[in-house]
């Protein structure tokens, strides 16, 4: 059975010694970064803050605050109910081999999976715990734990939600975690950077809008929930193509479809069991500066512009849980966000690169700065072909630095990739640059957005691709010897 919700979650890491409840009062203002930080780099529990306070704004908070939710590979394993993740990459795996029937045999073989696939599709339900309380006049964020992460912050931010909206071109649904400034009680930003899809379908409506004016609602509907069973959550951060609705892909993963139920203000449904739900509309005409932030980089993303979204309605629990997240110098919870992203991402980026064997994005890089890939190459220039491609996938096209190795590197051994790649390289021949969208958080780039990214061709080197003379071998001990010496070990005094 899958989790049904965020407590269902809680009882499970408490009973595998993988929470720790907070009773001190402990302030939203940094010090809950401050704690979270210490834990997550040294490898720590989720932490349960149950009496989160403000002295800045005199506030004990009724509601506690959990946070480094899934912020180890045991935590992401309990999420995910599998003893490892690679389980999760087959079945996906596995899906995505499904051909096209050929015989009646095949089409009746293929019927159970359909059924299967088919029975974890969304479900609208009439009621759920998220509507336990529904305010609308006195609708406020204020009761709500929302922490200033890091000095430097431009106010509170909340850093974990499920932000839902419609195509307005399609209708179909989206969700995407973009972090929300509070502004004030019923007001925040709603930082969805320019590549991803809330963006996008702000966007179709601002296009709609200049092309008829008169015609076109200036409002989008959002609806954001807080804090659902783990893989609901997790749903959100990865980057599915733009038409694929997350919540079916958690249903996936879950092997149980999400429950929905409809909102109250917006034309909109959210996760039944969620724990907070925020409903209300972005508007063309009212953009905000946003930020600074102290981002997953390490570095203050700086102020820019971003929507406003203004609450009309507040459904929640009684007794809510609000859930967080800090990010900022990696290693912290996000890494392990990623590290479900990248595993999960390799079956669909091997579909289209069959030749990829296997990829890792290293905490250091903070997902967009480096890729190491590893291929099975197969002709001349094989390794620019790759990266070329990569270049051009949904997510991963953010990759400002590809390493490309051979498949015997493990690429999740950076100290192998770095001792075989820079032997490999000839740097003059072997670097390409190129040129193209950058991450909206890319610091460095020549113009915000935009930007060159470096390919590193770290394959061995053929006689196709011009290399004539020999390519030596790697050195490893004969296996006589070895056997051998493991016999006299002991007596060697070792
Ligand atoms: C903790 C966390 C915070 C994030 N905050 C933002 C954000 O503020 N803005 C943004 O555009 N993406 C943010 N992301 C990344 C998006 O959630 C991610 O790119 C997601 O795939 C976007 O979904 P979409 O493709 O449906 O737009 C964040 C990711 C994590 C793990
Ligand atoms: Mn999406």
């Amino acid at each position: 059975m899958a989790y049904k919700d965020l407590r269902d979650f809680i009882v499970c890491l408490e009973r595998e010694g993988e929470l720790k409840r907070i009773k001190a009062r402990v302030d939203v203002d940094l010090e809950i970064t401050e704690i979270t930080n210490r834990v997550s780099k040294s490898g720590g529990p989720a932490l349960l803050f149950e009496r989160p306070c403000s002295a800045r704004d005199g506030v004990d908070y009724a509601v506690p605050l959990l946070i480094n939710t899934v912020g180890s590979p045991r935590r992401v394993e309990l999420a995910l109910e599998v003893e490892s993740i690679e389980d999760c990459a087959r079945r996906l795996e596995e899906l995505l081999e499904l051909k096209p029937p050929e015989g009646w045999l095949d089409k009746v073989r293929l019927l159970p999976k359909l059924a299967e696939m088919g029975s974890f599709l969304p479900r609208t339900v009439k009621d759920g715990a998220v509507k336990e309380v529904i305010e609308r006049d006195g609708a406020s964020l204020a009761v709500f734990p929302i922490m200033t992460c890091w000095p430097g912050d431009g106010g509170r931010f909340i850093t974990w939600p499920m932000v839902i909206t419609r195509s307005p071109k399609s209708g179909r649904r989206n969700v995407g975690c973009y972090r929300m400034q509070v502004f004030d009680e019923r007001t925040t930003a709603m930082h969805w950077q320019i590549h991803k899809t809330g963006a996008e379908h702000f966007r179709w409506l601002q296009r709609q809008a200049e092309k008829e004016p008169f015609a076109t609602a200036r409002r989008m509907e959002v609806a954001v929930a807080i804090g659902a069973d783990p893989l609901t959550m997790l749903s959100g951060v990865l980057p599915m193509p733009e038409d694929l609705d997350e919540f079916v892909f958690a249903g996936f993963l879950r092997r149980q479809p999400v429950e929905l139920v409809r909102c109250e203000t917006v034309n909109l449904e959210v996760p039944a069991h969620a724990e907070i739900v925020l409903e209300g509309y972005v508007d063309l005409d009212d953009m905000r500066t946003e930020g600074p932030f102290g981002d997953h980089t390490g570095y203050y993303s700086l102020e820019d512009k971003f929507p406003a979204f203004h609450i009309t309605c507040i459904t929640r629990r009684r007794d809510p849980i609000y859930v967080s997240t800090v990010v900022g110098p990696p290693p912290m919870e996000d890494y392990w966000m990623g590290y479900v992203v990248e595993r999960l991402f390799l079956p669909l980026m091997r579909k289209q690169l069959p030749e990829v064997v296997d990829m890792h994005m290293p905490a250091e890089g903070v997902f967009h700065n480096l890729l190491i890939v590893a291929i099975r190459k197969s002709y001349p220039g094989h390794a620019r072909k790759v990266m070329n491609a990569i270049w051009g996938l949904p997510g991963a096209m953010f990759s400002k630095v590809i390493v490309v190795v051979d498949d015997d590197v493990d690429v999740h051994n950076l100290r192998e990739v770095a001792w075989k790649a820079l032997n490999h390289i000839d740097p003059e021949r072997d670097i390409q640059f190129t040129l193209g969208p950058v991450d909206q958080l890319e610091h460095a780039s020549r113009l915000p957005n935009f930007g060159s990214k470096m390919g590193v061709d770290a394959t061995r080197k053929w006689p196709s691709e011009g290399f004539t003379r020999p390519w030596p071998d790697e050195i490893v001990m004969d296996e006589k010897t070895k056997r051998k010496i493991d016999e006299v070990w002991r007596s060697l005094g070792f």
